[in-house]
C-alpha cells in the first residue's frame, strides 16, 4: 500500500511539472513572445483520444470490480420482505446504471468527436423546449415509481407486527446478548427493570408483572418457519444493533430506547444448509455496531425450525421461574399462588439452587 501511494505520489508530481511547464508556454503564447497561429497545440488529439480509452477501459474496470466483489454481496434472501427490498435494490442498481452509462458515453463520446479542429465552428443552440421536456419528465417519472414503491415497502416492514407473531426480547450487553421469550402460557413478554438486575437476572426480570412468570431465556434463537416474529430490542450499555444478514434484519439496540423489528423467515436452516451444500451451516445474530474490544464475539445461533419442530423446542424450554426457584421470594403475594404452579415439585436442594443460580441466559464472549 505505502509503495502503491509512493508511486502515485511521483506520477502526479510529474504531471503536476508537466501542467505548470506547459501554462508558462502558453502564457507566452498568448503574450505573443512565440509563434502561434492556434492556442491548441498537438496535445489536443491525444486528450480526446485519452478520453474514449478512459471511457472503455474504466468500464472494463468496473465491470471487473462488480464481479471481483460478488462474493461479498449480501447471501440469498432469506424472509419475506427481504426478497422485496433486494428486488427493489437490484432494478434500482439496474437504472442508476443505465443512467451512468447513457450520460458519460455522451459526455466523453462528445469530448473526443467536437475537439478543437481549425475548421470546426460551434452551432449556436440556444433553447430545446421538447429536449428539455424530455429529460426532465421521464427521470421524475422513473424517481416517483422507485420512491413510491421504495416507501410502500418500507410502510409494511416498519408497520405494527401482526397479532400472532412469536415475541423475543433481545438484548445487547458488553460483550454477548441476552434472549428471553414471552412462555409457553401467554403470548406476553413480562416487565424488566435495570433495578432488578442481578448476578442470575441478568435482564432484571420483574417478578411483581404475572407475565413474566413463563418467560424463559436462551442461548440461542429459535424462530418458526413462515411465521411473524417481533423481536424486541434492547441495549443495557452502549449501542449495539442487532443484524440477522440472511433475513435482512437491522435494527440499532439503544440504551433507554427500545425499538423493534418483525419480519418472516421463509427458509428454514435444513433448507439453507441444503441450498448452500453445507450441512454445518448456522444462521446468526450478529452485532453490527461496534462496540469495544469485544465486539467481534457478538454472534448468537438462529435456528429457523419448521413451526412444529420450534413448538416442541418451546416446550422443552424451562421458565427462568423454575430454573430459579428462589426469585419466588421476589413474587407479591397476592400473585404466589400463580407462581407456584412454575416453581418445581420437590424444593430444590441447597446444591441444586447454587448450580441453578448459574447466569445460563449469559452469552459471554469466549476469550
Ligand atoms: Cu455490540
Amino acid at each position: 500500500m505505502t509503495y502503491i501511494i509512493g508511486l502515485l505520489s511521483v506520477v502526479f508530481l510529474a504531471l503536476a511539472i508537466m501542467i505548470v511547464n506547459k501554462s508558462i508556454a502558453l502564457s507566452k503564447g498568448i503574450q505573443g513572445k512565440e509563434d502561434s497561429d492556434s492556442p491548441v497545440d498537438g496535445a489536443n488529439n491525444s486528450n480526446a483520444v485519452g478520453f474514449l480509452v478512459f471511457m472503455v477501459v474504466g468500464s472494463i474496470a468496473a465491470a471487473w470490480s462488480f464481479f471481483h466483489s460478488k462474493p461479498d454481496f449480501l447471501p440469498v434472501a432469506a424472509s419475506e420482505h427481504g426478497l422485496k427490498t433486494d428486488q427493489m435494490f437490484w432494478i434500482s442498481m439496474g437504472v442508476i446504471t443505465f443512467a451512468f452509462f447513457v450520460t458519460n458515453v455522451v459526455l466523453f463520446v462528445f469530448a473526443f468527436r467536437y475537439r478543437y479542429k481549425k475548421d470546426n465552428v460551434a452551432t449556436f443552440y440556444p433553447v430545446n423546449h421538447k429536449l428539455e421536456l424530455i429529460w426532465t419528465v421521464i427521470p421524475a417519472i422513473v424517481m416517483a415509481v422507485l420512491v413510491f414503491t421504495g416507501l410502500r415497502v418500507w410502510r409494511d416492514i416498519t408497520a405494527q407486527a401482526p397479532e400472532n407473531s412469536v415475541v423475543i426480547e433481545v438484548t445487547g450487553h458488553q460483550f454477548g446478548w441476552y434472549v428471553r421469550y414471552a412462555g409457553n402460557d401467554d403470548a406476553k413478554l413480562g416487565n424488566n427493570n435495570f433495578k432488578l438486575i442481578d448476578d442470575t437476572n441478568s435482564i432484571g426480570i420483574d417478578f411483581a408483572d404475572e407475565n413474566s412468570f413463563d418467560d424463559f431465556t436462551a442461548t440461542e434463537i429459535h424462530i418458526p418457519k413462515g411465521v411473524p416474529v417481533l423481536l424486541k430490542i434492547k441495549a443495557q450499555d452502549v449501542l449495539h444493533s442487532v443484524y440477522l444478514p440472511y433475513q435482512r434484519v437491522k435494527m440499532d439496540a439503544v440504551p433507554g430506547m427500545p425499538t423493534k423489528f418483525w419480519f418472516v423467515a421463509n427458509k428454514s436452516t435444513e433448507e439453507m444448509r441444503a441450498e448452500l451444500g453445507k450441512n454445518d451451516f448456522n444462521y446468526k445474530l450478529n452485532c453490527t455496531e461496534i462496540c469495544g474490544r469485544g465486539h467481534f464475539g457478538m454472534a448468537i445461533t438462529v435456528f429457523v425450525d419448521e413451526p412444529e419442530d420450534y413448538k416442541a423446542w418451546c416446550l422443552q424450554q424451562k421458565p427462568f421461574l423454575a430454573q430459579n426457584p428462589d426469585y419466588l421470594a421476589k413474587v407479591p403475594e397476592k400473585l404466589k399462588a400463580k407462581a407456584q404452579k412454575y416453581i418445581p415439585a420437590e424444593a430444590p436442594a441447597e446444591a441444586d439452587s447454587t448450580q441453578a443460580a448459574a447466569p445460563e441466559a449469559a452469552v459471554t464472549m469466549a476469550q
